[in-house]
């Protein structure tokens, strides 16, 4: 373990407030995450931080709580390309979650098609340095190459990285999703320059989609903590989900790895839905057609 104590982090919520907008039925969560349980499903040996348990009982229980319906949950650095905690929760869902994982990229056909089996429908390639230790681009294109029928990218990086990255994208064979839209500065404004070099790249393909996520990473952090209510990320991010609507994407980052010293309110973090979304054609884009499509496209009307 690389992580910097051995004391175990908890960066949730205990008692996340009951949201005012409900979600539309049939809604997903489409970027979170499950721990352990560690007894169970050790943390990597590289992992950077060392939470307590978020098991699926967690993450279903809070599901329920926000009015959603189905989860994407996407593995977690901290547990390396060991996918068996995320596998666990899918396998537990009923059918109510789809997964991202993460492989080595020497990964063999069958090892993907066990994991399509599991219910993993992307790989994802994470570039934050804090968080992996190396980020082999050659080595990604060899599997983003190799995929299942279907199948897509997701990858994670930060604004200062996007250009720099643009070579490796324009490779990728199939559909690309940036995680929380590649971390713009949210305070340059909707024509501020890194949202310009995002809507840059989303023009530069139809397939590349985004997810309008993490106010509370995005938005700086105001005295008392958080940067609740949010409303740089709102009035940055609105535009956005407007011009692209059926390519954007929305999840909770449940539990949030790495924030806990400003705890986001789940209940908080639904009610900026109807702040980037506001109407319900666009709620309905963003939490059911555009989710469905990439991750159950088997059960779309
Ligand atoms: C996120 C963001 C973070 C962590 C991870 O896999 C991870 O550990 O994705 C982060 O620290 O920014 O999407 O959960």
């Amino acid at each position: 373990m690389s992580a910097q104590s051995n004391k175990r982090i908890v960066s949730w919520h205990a008692g996340p407030s009951r949201p005012r907008f409900t979600p539309p039925p049939g809604a997903v969560d489409a970027h979170c995450h499950v721990f352990g349980p560690m007894a169970q499903f050790p943390f990597s040996p590289k992992a950077k931080y060392l939470p307590e348990d978020a098991g699926p009982e967690l993450l279903f229980a809070l599901r329920d709580q926000l009015g959603f319906s189905r989860n994407v949950i996407v593995q977690a650095s901290c547990h390396g390309t060991d996918n068996a905690a995320t596998l666990n929760a899918i396998g537990k869902s009923n059918g109510t979650a789809r997964g991202v994982a993460v492989v080595d990229p020497a990964i063999g056909e069958e090892e993907l098609a066990a994991l399509h089996e599991g219910g993993i429908r992307a790989v994802r390639f994470n570039f934050l340095k804090r968080l992996v230790d190396d980020a082999p681009k050659d080595r990604f294109l060899d599997v983003a190459r190799r995929l299942p029928e279907g199948w897509h990218v997701v990858i994670y990086f930060e604004a200062d990285i996007l250009e720099e990255l643009r070579p490796f994208m324009d490779a990728i064979p199939v559909p690309i999703v940036i995680d929380h839209m590649g971390r713009p500065d949210v305070t340059q404004g909707p024509d501020g320059a890194d949202m310009k070099a995002l809507r840059h790249l989303l023009d530069s393909r139809a397939d590349i989609w985004f997810k309008a996520t993490c106010p509370d990473r995005l938005d700086p952090v105001v005295e008392g903590g958080g940067g609740d209510p949010w409303d740089a990320f709102a009035q940055a991010v609105a535009p956005l989900v407007a011009d692209y609507s059926a390519r954007a994407l929305w999840g909770t980052d449940w539990p949030h790895p790495n924030m806990e010293k400003a705890i986001p309110d789940d209940g908080h973090l639904v009610d900026m839905i109807p702040r980037i979304a506001p109407t319900g054609a666009l709620q309905r884009k963003l939490l059911i057609d555009n989710p469905m499509r990439l991750y159950w496209p088997d059960e779309l009307p």
